[in-house]
């Protein structure tokens, strides 16, 4: 019997331990600024600097030592390495916490906020410091036209085939940190609830939570290692 097939997508309550705003919760990112403002093409078309500022500090905070991985980063790194069946984590957040903490099955489905990709040649370069409406391309050498390597309201995810493919397969879906109001990510449990098992792990009830076979309620770092090893104590 092979072992089943997971698939993990997390959200920004998944950081929120390791000090990083989530978006939605009290004091959350858009409660500070307004979508429209920041995270659309439209933003960035009108005032290309303040969508670089947002980015920016940002980028910043995730550069403070202070903010490392946490211990639900840590156990989904150790479930991806030990897991014997197919196993892919999306992440809906920008940050680096997942990679630090050593996942290697990892897609980030809205981009990468330590990659800046040039509006000129597409190419895309980790970037650990500030863009600004003058940065130059690394690759073609065009100046002012970088942007964030983000997915903005209003454009495609990232490697969706790859994603629809891992759905299509998946035995066990699980969402950890996330309200479950951004589509198309906020859609993965009603596309695979027919046939997989679903876990939502979240300090409270989601808008989803009715959509899940199982919910695990508390805080990312007590609840996702307990998750994990539950799992890898049943292969
Ligand atoms: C698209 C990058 C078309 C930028 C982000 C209906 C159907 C389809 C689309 C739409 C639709 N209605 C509207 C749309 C369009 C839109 C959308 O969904 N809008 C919403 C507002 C309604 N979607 C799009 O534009 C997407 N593109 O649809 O293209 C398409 C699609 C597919 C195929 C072809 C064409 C693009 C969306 C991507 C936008 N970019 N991020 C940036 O980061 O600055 S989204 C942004 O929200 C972040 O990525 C974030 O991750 C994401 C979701 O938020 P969450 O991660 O869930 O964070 P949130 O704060 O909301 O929740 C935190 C949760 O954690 C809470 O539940 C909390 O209880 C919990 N928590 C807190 N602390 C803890 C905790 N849990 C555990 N432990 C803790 N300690």
């Amino acid at each position: 019997m092979p072992a089943p097939s997971l698939v993990i997508l997390t959200g920004a309550g998944i950081s929120a331990e390791s000090g990083l705003a989530t978006f939605r919760d009290a004091g959350g990112l858009w409660s500070r600024v307004r979508i429209e403002d920041v995270a659309t093409p439209e933003a960035f078309a009108r005032d290309p600097a303040r969508v670089h500022g947002f980015y920016n500090a940002r980028r910043e905070q995730l550069a403070d030592p202070a903010v490392q991985p946490n211990a639900a980063h840590r156990a989904l790194a150790e479930l991806d390495a030990r897991w014997p069946g197919d196993f892919l984590l999306v992440t809906q957040n920008v940050d680096d916490l997942h990679d630090r903490a050593g996942s290697k099955r990892l897609l980030h489905m809205h981009g990468e906020l330590r990659k800046a990709r040039c509006t000129r040649c597409a190419a895309v370069t980790p970037w650990a410091g500030d863009l600004s409406t003058t940065t130059s391309c690394p690759a073609c050498g065009g100046a002012g036209g970088m942007r964030p390597h983000v997915v903005w309201f209003g454009e495609i995810p990232l490697e969706m085939d790859r994603i629809a493919a891992a759905l299509d397969e998946c035995d066990i879906f699980a969402a950890i940190g996330t309200s479950g109001l951004v589509h198309p990510a906020a859609g993965f449990v009603a596309e695979v609830a027919h046939r997989a098992r679903t876990v939502e792990l979240n300090v409270d009830r989601t808008d989803g939570t009715r959509l899940f076979d199982e919910a695990r309620h508390g805080k990312a770092t007590d609840t996702v290692p307990r998750f994990v090893a539950d799992l890898l104590a049943a292969t």
